[in-house]
């Protein structure tokens, strides 16, 4: 770069900076310990802190997570001290604003207390104009122990609430604890703090609005929230257009029409590109830029449909007029300690879930609501939201100031998040009606109380939520995930269910395969990490499901003895650690399997399937396909491959003949030969068969449900022969009746490409130990098939390589 553009570019920046009155506050703080200070970085919080100083042990390590339950029974102080720029001190308005306080916290600038914060999820901002002073300010933050402030309010309800003390803290619910989670609850400053100056008059919200939207024409408005301190003439301009106003003191709200000719939709991914278009805005007073806002706007319709039919109801996405098949998963946060979520990190998971194939997450009600990186990612990668507002698994209070709390935060959040194209839905809660009707809650409290909690949920959920969803947005408002739970047989034909009858209620998981519901919202199944993953955490000495370690890094309470027991129905049970753990990976990944191509095939009758869950958020055994490090489980390569743009579906239905689907979401027909091989079960090719098909666009097409001619097949494999699309390899035994033959795998690698052959059938081929992730692993091959994978990693380590296959998991294979 030479000299004189560098110059440009620091003169371009030093004028923008004037333009903006925001400054962060992110510098300089303390955290007091036992009296002591500790400089701290903000965003962050106490049990992130006292682990850098060394205060504490890790807790994601062995059992250390007992061990610093005591943070959460004292309060905790911040403090900082702060001089202000000259461009701030001369504006009239100067206001400080929280971006997320977690949780209970008193903020006192200069020894005024100027906040009583108790919502995590809300923004808090102060007018502080009068008690800023140029140098020297002091800002210090008592955070209040949450335990402490949620025994009050317990005693003061005089009644426990379902879900514990928790309910009456506006704080993640993960926090606490979950059947994957750790105890881990951290408070802090964990958003950023920043000082607002301005004078004369302030955009408090840039909003376009999409009014309506054809091949032809988009129409929007941009709405302006603007504070204005001084009447007067005003001109805004948005993008190149400026406007005359005169305005009063006060709050004026500007409507600006604006047409585009020709709109470029957004699209989700496999429906096309995600065009963004830039709006800018800028009030000028005086002829000077005294604000100025930006928004990326994705011109797209969004429906939820919910039409009676003879069998129920329909329940499916229809966006820019398509009715879109949703394949994703359930999202929690990236981790208990959100100061340690990088932007890095949220790509990395975000490129993972376009990798899957998936086309929607679902963001879980128990977690928080998410970085607006979060949400940026979402709308360029075209990945759909489901976004449930924070409540999970619980009935909630019935009290005004808890009605006002939560009425503030979701006006917060959906004002921050309303502009994402990626967000298709606002959801009430998690499993808070179904919790309340079926899992026996009711039957702890007295008719009035039960009248109370009752009157609670609907005013939230049937009030408050869905009133801000419509006045605020047009996105579509769903009241609770599940609609209904398994146990009433309506979740089969209407709305969206969880089906936990694979898994909590250990039923087979061809159950799948006859559950199927219209849009499935939850099923899951647990396994454990991998094994460089469990090494982060668990001594050689820990490595044994009965260990305190591993224990404590299964937070079910039948987690293991689940596991085994699916793997005794299916498989013989590997007699060293390792290979159990191998072994829970590809359970989960076959059983999984079975519900996700039964939910795809079944489209349109069943128009999504969002399993039980994508990520963790520590190292732990749990229902993931992708664990805490990133590395993907045996079931997120199930995924990838279920969730292909194009794929294919080979089953048996009540051991009744074999079938093959196709599932597309193509957007036009594709007329390819489907080939079905079947081989003998030492791989020998004994059928061959080739029939032209036709695929039909954006659904599920049998290809094929007749395989009388094929006699009893040992194995089969179908493919669409010009699309190269391969089906997994059918089978017509269970692991665990038979004794495989030990297959000879031979490899050779080119440069990062691995390309693999075997004389033998091979089953659920593990690449692992050269510490880095292959473009497909956990597949089965045939011996007159090759495959070549690439492998992203060090290559210094591709000696390394290990190689198992299910004949590994054979008790006297080690
Ligand atoms: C679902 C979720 C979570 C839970 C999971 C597994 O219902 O909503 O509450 O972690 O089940 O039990």
């Amino acid at each position: 770069m030479n000299k004189i553009f560098l110059c440009t570019l620091i003169f371009l920046a030093s004028c923008q900076e004037d333009v903006s009155k925001q400054i962060q506050l992110l510098s300089d703080w303390n955290i007091t310990y036992n009296d002591k200070p500790y400089s701290v970085s903000i965003p962050g919080n106490n049990v992130s802190d006292l682990l850098e100083y060394q205060l504490i042990p890790d807790p994601y390590v062995g059992t250390n997570e007992d061990s610093i339950l005591w943070i959460y029974n004292r309060d905790w102080d911040y403090s900082t001290s702060f001089d202000l720029s000259k461009k701030s001190i001369h504006h009239s308005n100067k206001e400080l604003v929280f971006k997320g306080l977690d949780t209970y916290a008193n903020v006192y600038l200069n020894d005024s207390l100027i906040l009583q914060a108790d919502n995590m999820f809300r923004q808090w901002k102060v007018d502080v104009s009068s008690l800023l002073r140029s140098t020297n300010n002091s800002l210090e933050i008592r955070f209040l122990s949450v335990d402490s402030m949620e025994n009050l309010k317990t005693q003061n309800l005089g009644y426990d609430l379902p879900g514990g003390k928790r309910v009456h803290t506006r704080k993640a619910g993960f926090h606490y604890g979950w059947d994957w989670g750790a105890q881990i609850t951290p408070s802090g400053i964990w958003r950023n703090i920043e000082i607002q100056s301005w004078s004369d008059a302030q955009a408090q919200d840039f909003y376009v609005e999409q009014i309506s939207l054809t091949d032809s024409i988009a129409e929007v408005i941009a709405n302006v929230r603007l504070e204005v301190i001084t009447a007067g003439n005003y001109q805004l301009k948005l993008n190149d257009v400026m406007f005359d106003y005169h305005l009063e003191k006060g709050l004026q709200a500007i409507e600006i029409p604006h047409q585009i000719s020709d709109p470029i939709k957004w699209n989700p991914r496999g429906y096309g590109a995600q065009n963004l278009y830039e709006f800018s805005l800028s009030v000028l007073k005086e002829g000077k830029v005294i604000d100025r806002s930006q928004q990326s706007v994705g011109l797209r319709t969004v429906e939820l449909v919910t039409e009676k039919k003879s069998d129920g109801e329909t329940f499916y996405f229809k966006i820019n007029g398509r009715p879109i098949f949703m394949k994703g998963a359930n999202y929690i946060p990236q981790d208990h300690l959100q100061s340690q979520v990088s932007p890095q990190d949220y790509r990395e998971l975000l490129n993972d879930v376009v990798a899957s194939n998936m086309n929607m997450l679902r963001v879980w009600g128990g977690g928080i609501y998410e970085d607006d990186l979060f949400y940026q990612l979402c709308d360029s990668l075209g990945i759909m939201l489901w976004q449930d507002f924070m409540f999970a698994c619980a009935m909630y209070p019935s009290d005004t100031s808890f009605y006002y709390s939560v009425e503030q935060e979701a006006i917060d959040n959906v004002l921050r998040l309303r502009q994402h194209p990626s967000i298709a839905l606002w959801c009430g809660n998690n499993e808070n009606a179904e919790g309340w009707q079926r899992w026996g809650w009711q039957d702890a409290y007295s008719k009035p109380q039960r009248t109370e909690i009752e009157s609670g949920y609907q005013k939230v959920f049937q009030n408050i939520l869905p009133t801000i969803v419509s006045n605020y947005t047009s996105f579509p408002y769903w009241e609770s995930s599940p609609k209904f739970g398994r146990g009433n047989p309506m979740h089969q034909f209407i709305g969206d269910a969880h089906y936990w009858g694979v898994w909590h209620d250990a039923e087979p998981f061809t159950n799948l395969e006859k559950k199927v519901p219209r849009f499935m919202s939850e099923f899951g199944f647990q396994s454990l990490p991998e094994m460089s993953t469990i090494k982060k955490f668990a001594q050689v000495s820990d490595l044994s499901l009965d260990s305190e370690v591993m224990k404590s890094h299964q937070k079910h309470p039948r987690g293991n003895a689940l596991i085994l027991e699916y793997m005794e129905r299916d498989y013989p049970i590997p007699n060293s650690f390792d290979k159990l753990v191998y072994a829970s990976q590809i359970l989960q990944a076959e059983g999984m399997r079975i519900g996700l191509e039964a939910h795809r095939r079944s489209q349109p009758y069943c128009m999504g399937t969002l399993y039980w869950q994508f990520n963790d958020c520590w190292p732990v055994a749990s229902w993931s396909s992708r664990d805490y490090y990133g590395n993907w489980k045996a079931l997120n390569y199930a995924v990838q491959d279920v969730f292909a743009p194009l794929a294919l579906s080979i089953y048996s239905l009540d051991d009744e003949g074999i079938y093959i689907t196709a599932m597309s979401e193509l957007l036009h027909d594709v007329v390819d030969t489907l080939e079905i091989s079947v081989y003998d079960w030492n791989g020998n090719l004994e059928y061959l068969h080739q029939q032209k098909v036709i695929v039909e666009s954006n659904t599920s097409t049998i290809l094929k449900s007749d395989f009388s001619e094929f006699g009893d097949s040992n194995l089969v494999v179908a493919s669409l022969k010009s699309n190269q699309i391969l089906s997994k390899t059918w089978r017509s035994f269970s692991f665990k009746d038979v004794l495989l033959p030990e297959p000879t795998i031979e490899y050779n690698w080119k440069g990062n490409e691995l390309t693999l052959s075997t004389d033998l059938p091979a089953f659920q081929l593990y690449l692992h130990g050269a510490e880095g992730r292959f473009s497909d692993n956990y597949f089965s091959l045939l011996p007159n098939q090759q495959k070549t994978v690439q492998f992203c990693g060090n290559l210094q380590n591709k000696n390394k390589l290990l190689i198992w296959s299910i004949y590994n998991i054979y008790p006297n294979e080690e």
